[in-house]
């Protein structure tokens, strides 16, 4: 080979490591990139007008994120609630987000995170499927099947 071909070569090969080094990481790239969530159900109200209450758990993704909206063709409105002690008393608080660590699980679950669901459906029955969408800080969404469950119901 001639030494300009080497010189070539040689260009082929940083190309390609310099590839490998943008898209690499080994198993970063196979990890999941978004946040998903699973196990997603809702307590329906015990009153029509009352607001029903979602429960899932959410996996991070590769990078730390945070939830910071959810909303349903079912729901006029749903907001992000935490549980806080106040003065001896647990409170429900809205929240503007509440971070997903990267990889790790987050579980919303009655006396803990949940979503508030204003405005629900009145004719939604135990064992339908409520639809509802995630929204994250980073832009990702996150589409969950979520089974109604009936009022009550602590899990
Ligand atoms: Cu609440």
């Amino acid at each position: 080979m001639s030494p300009r071909h080497l010189g070539l070569m040689g260009c082929l090969l940083a190309v390609v490591l310099l590839g490998l080094s943008l898209f690499g990481g080994g198993g970063v790239m196979s990890q999941q990139q978004a946040p998903s969530a699973s196990n997603a159900w809702v307590r329906l109200p015990a009153a029509t007008g009352r607001p029903g209450a979602g429960y899932m758990v959410i996996t991070g993704g590769a990078e730390a994120d945070a939830l910071v909206g959810a909303s349903s063709p079912a729901a006029q409105r749903i907001e992000i609630h935490s549980m806080v002690m106040d003065g001896g008393v647990m409170r429900m608080r809205a929240e503007p987000a509440i971070a997903i660590p990267a990889g790790q699980s987050v579980e919303f679950r009655p006396g803990g995170h949940h979503l508030m669901l204003f405005g629900l459906d009145p004719a939604l029955k135990p064992g339908e499927r409520i639809p509802i969408t995630l929204t994250f800080r980073s832009g990702a969404t996150a589409s969950i099947s979520a089974q109604a469950r009936a009022a009550g119901r602590a899990s």
